[in-house]
């Protein structure tokens, strides 16, 4: 269910970023960045990033309403048992139906936010249907990709401000983007090898962060349209936390071969080392 057309009725504000939000969005239709003076989230791609912006659009409700209802009554407290009308203070302690309420009423909210909310973590948990795997690792300060099952890995550096080409956007741009072909389930595998990183890239909705000695678990619905992904480190690592961004190319399907065939001779890694279990059982 979209929850975005509710906020067409919905007042100034609500109403303000969704249409701010709409003009970024026919802005960005080629490269999923931020955008000046942008108010809203960027704009979803894939379905993961659909129900993250749907829930986001619920609670932005759900949060006004309460906000808004709060602030009445305030105002309406302050008017309404002013000094001049209330020379002697009452000695109110206790109402049983408004402290019910309050209390269940609150409740009843947290479950209507908990249940989407599990759902969208579930979904974005794991995937058994991913067509891919994408290692990626977080270090000081850039990223390494690794393709498994094409025996290539290669580093991905941000490009200097004084290096960058007409309409590259300065701290975004890395000189070896991850590839991926468009319309697409990427399996993630996500780990660290120096401090902890985060792999962030929000029009896909991907937040993960890299530990050292751990692999973590994600994927990323890639959805069809050759479309450049921004993304950046969000786990403060160290100097130069602000030089490592993220950028996710997805191409078509033809030039996700041409550029694996290219990738596969500059960054071939041979065969990946047999683990300790494999070597084991050989003996
Ligand atoms: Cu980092």
């Amino acid at each position: 269910m979209r929850y975005s057309n509710l906020l067409k009725p919905f007042g100034l504000i609500a109403g303000l970023s969704g249409f701010i939000a709409m003009i970024t969005a026919s802005v960005s239709a080629m490269a999923a960045t931020p955008e000046p003076w942008q108010m809203g989230l960027q704009e979803p791609a894939g379905s993961i990033a659909e129900k993250a912006t749907d829930l986001h659009n619920l609670l932005l409700i759900i949060i006004t309403a309460i906000s808004v209802f709060v602030l009445a009554l305030l105002i309406y407290v302050c008017f309404r048992f002013r000094e001049s009308k209330n020379k002697v203070a009452t000695k109110t302690t206790h109402n049983p139906l408004i402290e019910v309420i309050w209390t269940v009423v609150p409740v009843i909210i947290l479950v209507v936010i908990a249940v989407p909310s599990f759902r969208l973590l579930y979904y974005q948990d794991r995937t058994d249907l991913a067509d891919m795997v994408v290692k990626v690792t977080g270090a000081q300060w850039y990223w390494s990709y690794e393709y498994p099952d094409e025996q290539l890995a290669f580093d991905s550096y941000m490009i200097e401000e004084e290096d960058l080409t007409e309409g590259q956007q300065r701290l975004l741009e890395v000189d070896y983007p991850m590839v991926v072909p468009e319309g697409t389930r990427v399996k993630l595998l996500i780990e660290g090898v120096d401090v902890m990183h985060s792999f962030f890239v929000p029009s896909l909705a991907v937040q993960k962060y890299t530990v050292v000695g751990r692999t973590n678990e994600t994927w990323i619905d890639v959805p069809m349209g050759v479309t450049t992904y921004y993304g950046q480190c969000n786990q403060i690592c160290g100097t130069n936390h602000s030089y490592m961004p993220i950028v996710i190319k997805a191409v078509s399907a033809e030039d996700y071969k041409i550029w694996l065939e290219g990738a596969k001779e500059e960054f071939a890694t041979g065969p990946i080392a047999p683990s300790a279990v494999e070597l084991a059982s050989v003996e």
